[in-house]
């Protein structure tokens, strides 16, 4: 099984502001905790950042024929990406959205997330943890499809 896992923008300096929100985890050991967990369930783990929306929508499109599975953090696009919500819909495996923090508890215009509707499911508001549930939901979801 190989998945990929698709961070955006800032994601790439988590651990060095609001820890009250995002924890003091960096996207290093974040990505270190997934690849293992991941090869405990014998999964090849892809685990990619970016800044730039473009390199996203192209991340994703090419998703398509190399991964069973695609878990993303969006992070700010989330909430204002057509793009990145077009690509998500061309692409037919099955996907997971990840926050670390929940949406729905902060300001407004963090609550609508244009790329929940190309998703089978939303995680958030449970840390980093989220990224290791998202793996095990993954998991089960393409192991059911088959
Ligand atoms: O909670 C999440 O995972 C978010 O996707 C994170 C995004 C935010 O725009 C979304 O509304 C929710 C922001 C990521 C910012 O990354 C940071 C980097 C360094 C320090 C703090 C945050």
């Amino acid at each position: 099984m190989n998945i990929v896992i698709i961070n955006g923008p800032n994601l790439n300096l988590l651990g060095e502001r609001e820890p009250k929100i995002y924890g003091k985890e960096t996207l290093k050991s974040i990505e270190k905790k997934c690849k293992e967990h991941a090869k405990k369930n014998k999964i090849k783990v892809d685990f990619f950042q970016s800044n730039i929306e473009g390199e996203i929508v192209t991340k994703i499109q090419k998703s398509r024929d190399k991964f069973d599975g695609l878990i993303i953090n969006a992070a700010a696009f989330t909430h204002t990406s057509v793009a990145i919500l077009d690509a998500l819909n061309l692409v037919k495996i099955p996907k997971i959205e990840v926050h670390i923090s929940n949406i729905f508890h902060r300001e407004e215009f963090r609550h609508k997330s244009l790329i929940s509707s190309a998703v089978n499911g939303l995680i958030c508001g449970l840390g980093s943890q989220g990224y290791i549930l998202a793996i095990d939901a993954i998991k089960k979801i393409i192991k059911d499809n088959k």
